[in-house]
């Protein structure tokens, strides 16, 4: 069973092409990325935390990128909307709009290596991040001398560690000099360069820092490290800022070199080796439990595996299509820890000061769909950044209910509704963005709880629910219990306004937002009763629910995705045919209420998903991945896995838009275990979605809802083995192909910790 997976090239990559090029490592914390230059080497080096914008000295006003009073503006468009005049309403919405002020993911600078390479020819290149070590090397020949540098990045020690050797004694020397610095003092002392300062934009402290040992001459001055006459240097780098995720400051008021001094003294005591075996410890904890295996592979550089792969070569294309799992895990185990900022547009890598869209984390679509494969892939450890930014948002976000809904917590109510909108940044911005038509988005923290409420279905840990998950849901049903109003006209309970990711015209009780809300009711309702609480706020809920009606089929057959459209007067000029966000198809998927036992909502889905198409944006692809995942319908499923590595996939294997958006990478590893697992409708299903393609293969450790973990082979699509351990104790239905077009079904009672195997024979 065992393999490499590693992403490998026989060339350098190129400084320019930083996104397509790069290989990259991380620690949820801090992130590089390397591009494996010969003579001169240039790494780009993030801390999660630094950004641009907030509350500081500049910015006194700072409220979140709140206008006062819009509610108002609110209130009017909603009975505009009531009374047919959607035309004055929609000469209204650039009143429901944020302010512009948002803010940015900042690089935090370029580490630049400069060295002194022998004559001669180089050859024997290669440079490979490889995921099951959690490792990146780059070794080559220059003259008569081997090359290897490695990097790695411990979450445990919180530092990136860097190694240099020579494969002759007093061959290596190189110098380490920084670039694209923000006004910082950068100064080299006694084998450690401190890079600190603040960012220009709002004082931000930042503190980083490079402590070399070396067997050679080590020269400290003038802002930079020298190494001379070296066989081997290591280099531990640590960056902090005083960033806190805190309301209203956001700011330690600490020196953030009270946080990198010890960890870097820490870090150079452990030495390399000691280092990286606590690091592999930590990572492989994670990593290793889910394997995946599609059959023959053939093992190519990244860039040939993908010319490979448009070329149809079998044997590459299962490589790429595992290692393209494989990379998803790799990249959320590496952008997202307990104790850092969630994953952004980027997951934590970044090279500019002007990223796209900020490198933010966008909530109507792109933050959720950054977590999709934490369950099914077996990393709920990699959740808790989510949950704790996810509550940090409350407080700021209850100063947008109710300046924008009307809806106010108080002494008396307190804790009485939170919302945010398109855009967010670590600073507490949830405001609706400074356009409508893209910053309305009233249902994304609806959507967003789907992330968290999953968390219990998958691992049961009643604890985590009551602490950390609950509390953050019950204040967002709370805001929208209050949010609701009757629509006498479409006799339901409706958001109004709403508005589509991007999409549309604004309109009542559109189906994206009533969707969203339906499920946010239905999961609160199992988790208040979970932890036996708020019969009130339950009581209402339950009111409320069947008056959402949120799914409705047109004239056409396809799901609406606003109410009104089949209407003679529906404004079809904001409506684009094939538009990537496929928004009214929430409840197949990452929603449940479109399942198999509503098969007319899910014909009308599957019309849907035919009428958008197949190509899109990388993001948009691995949306699809999992849209059709849920059909049940494996081949076309893989058609859209095969578009989006064909399409949307850099030779690095970053997804692309474009540009790089991880997002594309992290649906797609859970559109993949989609294909091969699903659970969302009470039973284990296995393979439920399995292409022609994939006759054959296996994978271990991919997890179910009620916490019970599986491993399964299969031979001519159909299981041989089955191995499930439960991590609860309890009962599960396990439904499979029998070989014969249908489902053979089985119940099967596990204790906890338990395992229980099987094999089966199929008589075809
Ligand atoms: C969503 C998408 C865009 C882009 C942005 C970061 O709003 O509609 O395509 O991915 O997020």
């Amino acid at each position: 069973m065992s393999r490499s997976n590693q992403i490998y090239f026989d060339h350098p990559g190129d400084f320019g092409l930083w996104e397509q090029t790069c290989l990259p490592i991380g620690n949820g914390y801090m992130g590089a990325s390397m591009f494996g230059g010969i003579k001169t080497e240039r790494v780009v080096l993030n801390e999660k935390t630094f950004w641009a914008g907030g509350p500081c000295e500049n910015r006194p006003d700072y409220y979140g990128g709140n206008h006062r009073d819009r509610y108002k503006y609110v209130k009017q468009v909603q009975e505009l909307l009531a009374a047919g005049e959607n035309k004055k309403a929609e000469e209204l919405l650039p009143m429901l709009t944020g302010d512009g002020d948002f803010g940015t993911y900042l690089l935090l600078c370029d580490a630049v290596l400069d060295f002194e390479l022998p004559e001669g020819e180089i050859s024997g290149y290669r440079r490979c991040l490889d995921l099951d070590k959690s490792l990146y090397t780059c070794e080559f020949t220059a003259g008569d001398v081997e090359f290897r540098r490695e990097a790695y990045a411990s979450y445990p020690a919180r530092v990136i560690a860097f190694r240099f050797t020579a494969s002759q004694p007093g061959r290596l020397s190189f110098t380490l000099s920084l670039d694209k610095t923000h006004a910082a003092s950068v100064t080299a002392d006694n084998g450690t360069l401190i890079y600190s300062g603040a960012a220009e934009d709002n004082g931000m402290r930042f503190d980083a820092r490079f402590t070399v040992t070396s067997d050679g001459e080590v020269i400290s001055g003038d802002g930079k490290l020298a190494i001379r006459g070296a066989s081997e240097a290591v280099i531990y780098f640590c960056a902090a800022t005083d960033y806190e995720m805190k309301y209203p400051a956001y700011r330690t008021g600490t020196d953030p070199a009270n946080i990198t001094v010890p960890l870097i003294q820490t870090a150079e005591r452990l030495g390399w080796e000691a280092l990286y075996d606590e690091h592999f410890a930590d990572y492989n904890a994670l990593y290793s439990r889910v394997e995946l295996h599609l059959g023959e592979e053939k093992e190519l550089p990244a860039d040939k595996l993908l010319e490979a792969y448009r070329a149809g070569d079998r044997t590459a294309m299962n490589r790429l299509e595992t290692l393209y799992f494989s990379y998803g895990r790799y990249l959320l185990i590496s952008s997202s820890r307990e104790g850092s900022l969630p994953a952004n547009l980027q997951g934590v890598w970044n090279e500019s000061n002007t990223p796209p869209w900020c490198c933010d984390y966008h909530i109507n679509v792109n933050l959720q769909m950054n977590y999709w494969g934490a369950y099914n892939t077996n990393l709920a450890e990699t959740v808790p950044p989510l949950t704790d930014f996810l509550n940090s948002l409350r407080e700021p976000g209850r100063v947008t209910a109710k300046e924008y809904y009307g809806i106010e917590s108080t002494p008396e109510h307190p804790e009485n509704g939170w919302t945010a909108h398109t855009q967010c940044s670590p600073f507490g911005w949830t405001a609706p963005g400074w356009e409508f038509y893209w910053g309305w988005s009233t249902a994304a923290v609806a959507w967003l709880m789907q992330n968290l409420w999953e968390h219990y279905e998958f691992t049961g840990n009643k604890e985590y629910l009551r602490d950390k998950i609950y509390p953050i849901m019950r204040e967002s049903v709370q805001f929208y219990v209050q949010w609701l109003i009757y629509d006498e006209k479409q006799d339901r309970m409706v958001s109004s306004p709403t508005y589509s990711p991007e999409h549309g015209p604004a309109t009542i009780g559109n189906t994206y937002e009533q969707s969203l809300i339906e499920q946010l009711f239905i999961d609160f309702l199992k988790a208040s009763a979970e932890l036996n609480t708020d019969p009130e706020l339950s009581a209402k809920v339950r009111e409320i629910l069947p008056k959402l009606k949120p799914y409705h089929v047109g004239k056409t057959g396809l799901l609406k995705e606003w109410l009104e459209e089949d209407e003679p007067d529906f404004d079809r000029s904001k409506v684009q045919k094939n538009h990537r966000h496929i928004s009214h198809l929430m409840g197949l998927y990452p929603g449940k209420q479109i399942n198999r036992s509503r098969p007319e909502l899910m014909q009308a889905a599957v019309a849907t998903m035919n009428d958008r198409g197949d190509e899109s944006t990388g993001w948009a692809r691995a949306y699809k991945i999992n849209l059709w995942a849920r059909t049940g319908d494996g081949n076309r499923t893989y058609k859209l896995l095969k578009g989006l590595l064909e399409s949307c996939t850099f030779q690095n294997l970053w997804d692309f838009h474009p540009p790089f958006q991880i997002d594309g990478n992290f649906g797609a590893s859970a559109g993949i275990a989609e294909m091969l697992i699903q659970s969302h409708e009470g039973a284990i299903r296995l393979l439920p979605a399995l292409p022609d393609e994939w006759k054959n293969g296996s994978f271990k450790g991919l997890s179910a809802r009620g916490g019970f973990v599986v491993s399964a082979a299969w031979k001519d699509g159909l299981v041989s083995t089955l191995d499930i351990t439960s991590k609860l104790g309890g009962k599960c239905t396990v439904l499979m192909p029998d070989g014969n077009g249908g489902e053979s079904e089985r119940t099967l009672e596990l204790k906890k910790g338990e395992t229980q195997s099987f094999t089966f024979t199929y008589s075809v």
